[in-house]
């Protein structure tokens, strides 16, 4: 199988399974800086000229939470369960890109990246925009965790690695995660996996 990603909040996600795993991936870098996404040959993988995707065979696996749950169910790994918990993880796969990633996303993008690449700096109503309704979205999952450990059951799921992928970057993005404390805990248990801390490989 091959997986093909970049250092990235939504590549993040996949790649943490795999380590989690131990899944049989190689690994194939693609130059977001370098424009790599958008060549031919990467394209016809991935016509939405984005990462990740994954090979397996003849089969294409594109959406980073589509590869979580494939490797999973490749591994017979209870990250994706067999049962009706599927429903409670497609719930927070769907509120998450439409919520809080989304939000995340875009203070990522405004805070982080933009002087990576040397963009310019922050746009201040969408910082704005992005904080407020990242915040009304953190609140109710916030109040979710009050009660549990993880998102959907009481064990780790493709839930918690998709609804954590850009919480992973609180700090340079100036996510506000300081008055939310079930997922201050929540996601501090979860950099205690090696496969989330570090998932990408060397
Ligand atoms: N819905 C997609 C989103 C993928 C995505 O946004 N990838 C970003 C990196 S995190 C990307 O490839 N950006 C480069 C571009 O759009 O040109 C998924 O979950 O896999």
């Amino acid at each position: 199988m091959k997986l093909y990603y970049f250092e990235t909040p939504n590549a993040r996600k996949p790649c943490a399974v795999a380590k989690y795993l131990g899944s049989p991936v190689e690994y194939v870098k693609i130059d977001l800086a370098q424009g790599a996404q958008k060549a031919p040959d990467y394209l016809a993988i991935n016509p939405n000229g984005q990462i990740p995707a994954l090979v397996d065979g003849d089969k294409v696996i594109l959406e980073s939470q589509a590869i979580m749950c494939y490797l999973a169910q490749k591994a017979g790994s209870d990250l994706w369960p067999g049962d009706e918990r599927q429903i409670e993880i497609i719930r927070w796969f769907s509120w998450d890109s439409a919520h809080l990633s989304r939000h995340a996303g875009m203070l990522v993008w405004q805070n982080m990246i933009k002087s990576m690449y040397g963009l310019g700096g922050p746009d201040a109503k969408a910082v704005e925009v992005a904080t407020t309704k990242f915040k009304q979205f953190a609140g109710v999952l916030d109040a979710h965790l009050s009660t549990r450990s993880h998102l959907v059951g009481d064990q780790l799921s493709v839930a918690d690695f998709s609804v954590a992928a850009f919480l992973a970057y609180a700090q340079p993005a100036k996510i506000p995660l300081g008055d939310f404390s079930h997922i201050k805990r929540w996601h501090d248990a979860l950099l205690e996996l090696p496969a989330w801390r570090e998932p990408f490989p060397a």
